[in-house]
């Protein structure tokens, strides 16, 4: 049968399978090739009656978010408050290239609605190419279009302090997933390790909360051809770029270049665009030296 790893704990895999979590063990062959599994890994396991199994393998992964680990992700909510604490802009595009760099559909959320008095989040709406949902947990406002988006797949929290993440679980009401075998969580915790994650089942897919992705260095191997992939509102415009690969920057006779004169791109999207591309390049010329 297959179920969802959702917690390691020293040996122990909890594996989720049909409303029904067990405390799981990988397989001694899994351990002789040093199979790693990690929290969301679908996995092939028997189990008994006494809610304990073991993991016979693991499927292959469709990608893996570092710290906290979770694999097999469908989508990251990135969410942001539309009053304070005010956008970071910075976070948001980080977050924006990040998560389709580890190709999981990044999905923004507006928080926060209830106070948002300038209409800032049709402003973003016309800014950014993305699925974007405006809610407010707290009147409950679009949380019933959140839910239906959340059907049936695994999605990931992200967002700064305090624009309402936890509140936003609160209001979907989702259905804590937890091994109550495991006491002491917090006292086992020592100053380095890393919190897991915790997961929620809402409309009969899973959510994450993390502890935070709060490192949002760009991967050492991602090259600067690779971000302009993530500006979805570029590649309409780079069939006028003379350069294969243009990077949008210092070429002559660039398309995306032409529409940001036009006022077709948002000008600070895209100096934040050229803000990481030198960082990129900063990246490569270290590991070079
Ligand atoms: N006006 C308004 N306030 C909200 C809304 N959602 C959350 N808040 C408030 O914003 C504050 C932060 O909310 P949290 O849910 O704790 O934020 P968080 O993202 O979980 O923060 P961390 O756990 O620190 O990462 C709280 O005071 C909430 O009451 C909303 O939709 N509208
Ligand atoms: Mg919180
Ligand atoms: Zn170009």
């Amino acid at each position: 049968m297959l179920g969802r790893i959702i917690k390691g704990d020293s040996g122990f895999y909890y594996v989720y399978l049909k409303g029904i979590l067990y405390e799981c063990k990988l397989r001694g062959k899994l351990k002789l090739i040093h199979k790693k599994a990690y929290p969301g890994d679908i996995v092939e396991v028997e189990v008994d009656d006494n809610f304990k199994g073991s993991i016979e393998s693991i499927k292959e992964r469709k990608n893996l978010l570092p710290r906290p680990a979770i694999a097999n992700s469908d989508q990251l909510l990135i969410v942001m408050s539309l009053s304070f604490p005010v956008i970071d802009y910075n976070v948001l595009d980080r977050l924006l290239v990040l998560s389709q760099w580890h190709k999981i559909e990044p999905i923004i959320i507006l928080n926060k609605k209830d106070e948002d008095l300038v209409e800032l989040g049709k402003k973003i709406k016309k800014n950014y190419p993305f699925l974007v949902i405006e809610v407010s947990a707290t009147t409950g406002y679009g949380i019933d279009v959140l839910k239906n988006q959340l059907k049936g797949k695994l999605s990931v929290l992200a967002g700064p302090s305090g624009v309402g993440k936890s509140s936003i679980l609160n209001s979907l009401d989702g259905k804590l997933i937890r091994p109550t075998g495991i006491l002491g969580d917090k006292l086992k915790r020592g100053k380095h390790t890393t919190r897991t994650s915790e997961f929620y089942e809402v409309e009969g897919g899973l959510i994450a909360d993390t502890p935070g992705f709060s490192r949002l260095d760009l991967p050492i191997d991602m090259e600067m051809e690779n971000l302009t992939e993530y500006y979805p509102e570029f590649n309409k415009y780079t069939h006028d770029c003379f350069f294969n690969g243009c990077l949008h920057y210092r070429e002559k006779k660039c398309g995306v270049k032409k529409a940001l004169l036009e006022g077709k791109i948002n000008q600070d999207r895209y100096d934040r665009y050229l803000y990481m591309l030198e960082e990129i390049k900063e990246n490569k010329e270290r590991r070079y030296k």
